[in-house]
């Protein structure tokens, strides 16, 4: 498997046309480990710029990753509830995650959650749940950082999730607890999520981009 970074957009008509390649999109509250799963799912270290200052990844960063002929592109998105944030930075962030979701190419969206706040869902991380449950792609939850929480803990955690999505009516097609510390449940969704989505790529968007212009 080979992965690369591609480009970067700051501000929503900054996009970029990829040529129809299947995505896989990284929507979390910032700090919960976005950008830390995309390296784990791709075996590199800091592909994707992680950090423990809140708010590190700014921009919607896309990441390709080849297996054979058949290529994703992995989006890591800016992350929200980043409380020192000004007014004028929330708005371009709601722009440009709004602007982003709205791609047909996103096959699958990874919603994150730290683990030790999925008892605890905030009103903006439901009102997002419910937008990506609305959308056409697959919404995968992955609650983050299990490392924090005894095996126990974090199996219970897991079942209260599924429960909650189910008394809430958010249509979730799998959840995950993984930790990039320890790689728990990393392998799990690099076969069940990438795996599924390499398998079902047809060959003909798997050409070069720059080909159809
Ligand atoms: N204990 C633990 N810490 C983690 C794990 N994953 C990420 N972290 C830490 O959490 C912090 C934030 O990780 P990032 O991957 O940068 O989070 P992000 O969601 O991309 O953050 P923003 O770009 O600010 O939205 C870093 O200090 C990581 O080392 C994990 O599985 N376990
Ligand atoms: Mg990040």
């Amino acid at each position: 498997m080979q992965s690369s970074y591609i480009t970067s957009a700051q501000m929503a008509h900054q996009l970029p046309d990829l040529g129809g390649i299947p995505e896989i999109a990284f929507v979390g509250r910032s700090n919960c480990g976005k950008s830390s799963l995309l390296n784990a799912l791709l075996g590199r270290n800091n592909l994707a710029r992680a950090s423990s200052t809140p708010g590190r990844t700014q921009m919607v960063n896309f990441f390709a990753v080849e297996k054979g002929k058949q290529k994703l592109m992995l989006a890591d998105l800016p992350g929200y509830g980043f409380s020192a944030i000004g007014k004028e930075t929330k708005h371009l962030w709601q722009d440009l995650v709004n602007g982003y979701l709205k791609r047909a190419e996103i096959r699958e969206t990874l919603f994150l959650l730290d683990i030790r706040r999925a008892k605890n869902l905030g009103e903006d991380d439901m009102e997002l749940l419910h937008h990506l449950a609305s959308r056409p792609a697959a919404l995968t939850v992955v609650l983050t950082k299990a490392d924090k929480l005894s095996q126990s803990e974090s199996r219970q955690v897991l079942n209260a999730m599924q429960k909650e999505l189910a008394i809430l009516g958010v249509q979730v097609a799998r959840v995950y607890a993984v930790s990039t510390l320890t790689k728990k449940g990393v392998s799990e969704l690099q076969q069940e999520v990438m795996g599924e989505l390499f398998d079902s790529v047809p060959a003909a968007v798997t050409s070069n981009p720059k080909a159809r212009h």
